[in-house]
């Protein structure tokens, strides 16, 4: 998979994606992530990439032509499956959407900015627009961070032992059980005896009630939808 990424301050991004297990995965070649300055489509001689709101107003609005124009040359390397804005007002991105995108080649994502991008760019190029949640960000890095770690975990080969994300919290609707390591007695709180017993199918059943009862306290909303009573 390949993603390219649009930010005006994509020095944002650079710490996130060069750690960890997003570092591992574009090390072993199987994601690579690109992140582009938007300042470099600016126009004239200071870069100008926004403006004042038509109609007045506070705040400035990413212009039309840097975008397109750093748009445009990505689309003549390769076609994108998805072009995704990352904004408050787009759906809330939830597992599904992170399973969904995990099976496209390439996906292009925009970070907004200040009081966002012109309209156009969302009516003409955009094909999908995602929020991270009910709360305003400065811009879309942190949503486009976020996404891309959702999606990216996904993909096989990425995460070492490959169970590990499909029992992940809501990978079912359910909430992941708890988890315990050694020592099994930490001065006086102690780890449930079934993890101890060896016994893996009273283990899996123990998991799923812990899931279960975790998920009807936490998230009737989700219950609700498993009908769990
Ligand atoms: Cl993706 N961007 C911004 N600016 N704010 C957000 C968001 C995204 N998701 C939730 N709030």
């Amino acid at each position: 998979m390949r993603i390219d990424i649009i930010s005006a301050v994509p020095n944002l991004l650079d710490s996130f994606f060069n750690h960890s297990i997003l570092q591992r995965a574009q090390e072993k070649g199987i994601v690579q992530i690109v992140v582009h300055d938007l300042r470099q489509y600016g126009l004239g001689k200071y870069k100008q990439i926004d403006d004042y709101a038509f109609g007045g107003g506070a705040g400035m609005v990413l212009k039309v032509e840097p975008i397109v124009n750093c748009i445009t040359q990505l689309q003549q390397a390769r076609s994108y499956d998805e072009l995704i804005y990352l904004t408050p007002d787009g759906e809330t991105l939830n597992q599904s959407t992170a399973n969904t995108l995990s099976l496209q080649k390439n996906l292009l994502l925009l970070c907004g900015h200040y009081k966002g991008v012109d309209e156009r760019i969302r009516t003409h190029l955009i094909t999908k627009e995602v929020s991270i949640g009910d709360y305003v960000l400065s811009g879309g890095e942190l949503g486009a961070a976020v996404l891309a770690d959702a999606v990216i975990r996904l993909i096989p080969g990425v995460l070492n032992d490959e169970t590990s994300a499909l029992t992940d919290s809501f990978q079912d609707d359910l909430l992941a059980p708890p988890v315990y390591t050694r020592p099994e007695n930490y001065k006086g709180w102690t780890v449930p005896e079934v993890l101890l017993s060896g016994d893996h199918q009273k283990i899996a059943a123990w998991r799923l009630e812990q899931a279960i009862e975790k998920t009807k306290v936490r998230r009737p909303d989700l219950a609700k939808k498993l009908d769990l009573e």
